[in-house]
């Protein structure tokens, strides 16, 4: 199969409310669509590196290394080459790349033009991600947890973002209204060793799957599992393009995100060895509008279909890209900014 044409365009989505990217918040979500063609299929993927800058000003830290640039000078100077060359060249040139988010738009570009990427038809089902809206106050979280469906069984927390107090009372209170549920909770880095230890203590270890990134220094959170008994998950340990899978006592699970982790045989590794290791592999987003979060929840079914896949971020977009996930209106291609075409 040949390549026969290729399109990027960009896109720029407000938010209905603002999005945390760890610690800071953005209030638009930007990034790429690479459309391409061959005789027989055509398909489009979503590009999005997690970088730019929050609602501040601020460069957003500890994601993507890349920017939105320089993955669009990359594609000004790829494409003319990928016009009319087999198929696998997007292969190669996802694996010449330094850019993850590139490296991952390639590689599951090539594997949607050969129709390896079933599209996902049974939702999975979410879970739901729980945080304090700008200004919003304790009664209104509150509402919003008792108003959870009761086919939710696993719900996921940002915690280390107010005080110790507020968020042990709202883990309190998601399990009085909801004594079964597991929850995933999400640091993000935020705690000395001290601190995690002090928050971690006033929790109900039975009901908590895991606590992603909770130590500010990393290799503190086997300190954690010693001192209290709760796992963690690594995520922004695994943006490290030098990271390699490495067992630890404690370590229950690493959180994915495609994005960041680059062409689709790292990911599929980073699973293998995971597994292999008794960890288990959760995908999750890179806050990609819906193109993107429909790429992942295929992903999952197909890679790690025993896990719930952490892709509760559509919410906040004001609008759905391409493909519909319900929203009021559905950006098309030719209402996007169409950057370079060959063929
Ligand atoms: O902290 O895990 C995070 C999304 C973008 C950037 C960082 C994070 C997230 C998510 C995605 O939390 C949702 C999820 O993992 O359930
Ligand atoms: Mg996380």
């Amino acid at each position: 199969m040949t390549l026969q044409s290729l399109c990027l365009y960009r896109y720029q989505i407000p938010l209905d409310k603002l999005l945390p990217v760890g610690i800071q918040r953005i209030d638009t979500r930007e990034g790429l669509v690479l459309h391409a063609s061959t005789a027989e299929m055509q398909a489009e993927v979503e590009i999005a590196p997690l970088s730019g800058v929050d609602i501040d000003g601020n460069p957003i830290l500890g994601f993507s290394r890349e920017s939105l640039e320089q993955v669009i000078d990359e594609l000004e100077l790829l494409l003319p080459k990928l016009e009319g060359v087999p198929l696998d060249a997007l292969l190669d040139a996802a694996e010449t790349t330094k850019l993850p988010s590139l490296a991952f738009g390639l590689s599951l570009l090539h594997a949607k033009l050969n129709g390896q990427l079933p599209v996902c038809r049974n939702n999975p089902g979410l879970v739901p991600l729980i945080y304090r809206n700008q200004d919003e106050d304790k009664a209104a979280l509150q509402n919003r947890i008792d108003a959870l469906s009761l086919d939710t069984h696993t719900v996921k927390v940002k915690v280390g973002q107010t005080s110790l107090e507020d968020e042990v009372q709202l883990i309190h209170h998601i399990l009085a209204v909801r004594p079964a549920l597991k929850i995933r909770l999400d640091a993000n880095r935020a705690f000395t060793l001290t601190q995690a230890i002090d928050f971690c203590a006033c929790l109900p270890l039975d009901a908590i799957d895991y606590i992603e990134e909770p130590c500010q220094n990393p290799s503190e959170n086997p300190d954690l599992f010693e001192a209290v008994g709760i796992h963690y998950a690594l995520d922004e340990t695994l943006h490290d393009p030098n990271y390699q899978f490495v067992m630890q006592a404690g370590l229950r699970a690493l959180v994915l995100k495609p994005m960041l982790v680059g062409h689709l045989s790292r990911l599929q590794s980073l699973i293998d060895t995971a597994i292999d290791a008794g960890v288990k592999t959760i995908i999750s987003s890179s806050l990609e509008a819906s193109l993107g979060i429909a790429a992942l929840q295929a992903i999952a079914a197909e890679c790690t279909p025993n896990e719930m896949p952490g892709l509760d971020t559509l919410g906040a977009f004001s609008c759905d890209l391409l493909l519909s996930s319900g929203k009021q209106r559905c950006l098309m291609l030719d209402e996007l900014n169409l950057i370079k075409s060959v063929g």
